[in-house]
């Protein structure tokens, strides 16, 4: 983390020719329309920065056994509300399933047991939070991309937008949902799982039961938890806030990447 602040502001500071601006704390100087249109200019360039610096399939650390962390916290939302939700608990989420549509050949929807019958990927990695905290977890799950590879892209698909089922603000428009965005390269990167198991047990509702995202080189906020949905698209910008995230249209930066 450190190092990559270090690194994005370095990369501002040469690339878009901002000299010593700092991000942090500077409060007056985001209101400044024209200071974030740079801000914003210049996270593009950090992505791109970044994606020359790291090989594209650089996979992020895995740990062994020993390093799980004897407690794994949960964050943000810790059970969904809402009906919906709890009677498809109450079955033990035989009801549940996960819809996979947009700019695919075939849609489909899959029920757990459909996902616990393809192969899998376990890991053993480390999950940050942008609060300040960590835990390794070993997490059990379908690759992505698998079921992406098999979904099949039609032309013009560029991300995978994640809707979970709870919402974190009360609004008409359901801009109140979680969601989230990555592009097709973390969307096929061999540790983007979906995930069933931590710790090799289900998944609890405090985790994000039934399923949720992996996308290991990503701060813990992409880590979608209560998958109903995943849509392939050409672009988020005409969703809610536009930036392709519930924190994201809250100013957290869509390309987290650690
Ligand atoms: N649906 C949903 N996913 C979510 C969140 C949430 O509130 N709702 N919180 C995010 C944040 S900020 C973090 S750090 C992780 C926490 O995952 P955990 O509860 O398994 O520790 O989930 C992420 N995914
Ligand atoms: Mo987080």
């Amino acid at each position: 983390m450190t190092f990559s602040i270090t690194r994005r502001r370095l990369l501002i500071g040469s690339a878009a020719g901002l000299g010593a601006i700092s991000l942090t704390g500077c409060d007056d100087v985001a209101q400044n329309a024209k200071v974030q249109a740079v801000l914003e200019m210049a996270e593009t360039l950090t992505m791109k920065s970044q994606r020359l610096l790291v090989p594209r399939d650089r996979l992020a650390r895995e740990f062994s056994e020993a390093d799980i962390s004897p407690i794994f916290r949960s964050n943000g939302t810790s059970q969904p509300d809402g009906e919906d939700y709890a009677r498809m608990m109450e079955t033990g989420f035989a009801e549940w399933r996960l819809k996979i549509d947009g700019l695919v050949e075939h849609p489909v929807e899959l029920s757990l047991a459909d996902l616990k019958r393809l192969p899998s990927r376990t890991q053993i990695t480390r999950h940050d939070c942008v609060e300040g905290w960590s835990a390794i977890g070993k997490w059990t799950g379908v690759p992505l991309g698998l079921i992406l590879q098999s979904a099949g892209m039609r032309p013009g698909a560029r991300y995978a937008v994640f809707y979970c089922a709870d919402q974190l603000e009360q609004t008409i428009d359901g801009s109140g949902t979680y969601y989230e965005s990555v592009d097709l390269i973390d969307a096929f990167h061999p540790q983007t799982i979906l995930a069933y198991q931590l710790n090799g047990k289900d998944l609890d509702v405090a985790h994000g039961a039934p399923l949720r995202l992996r996308v290991e080189r990503h701060l813990g906020y992409k880590h979608a938890k209560y998958l109903m949905r995943i849509e392939i698209k050409d672009s988020f910008a005409s969703l809610w806030g536009g930036k392709g995230g519930f924190w994201e249209d809250r100013g957290y930066e869509w390309y987290a990447g650690i």
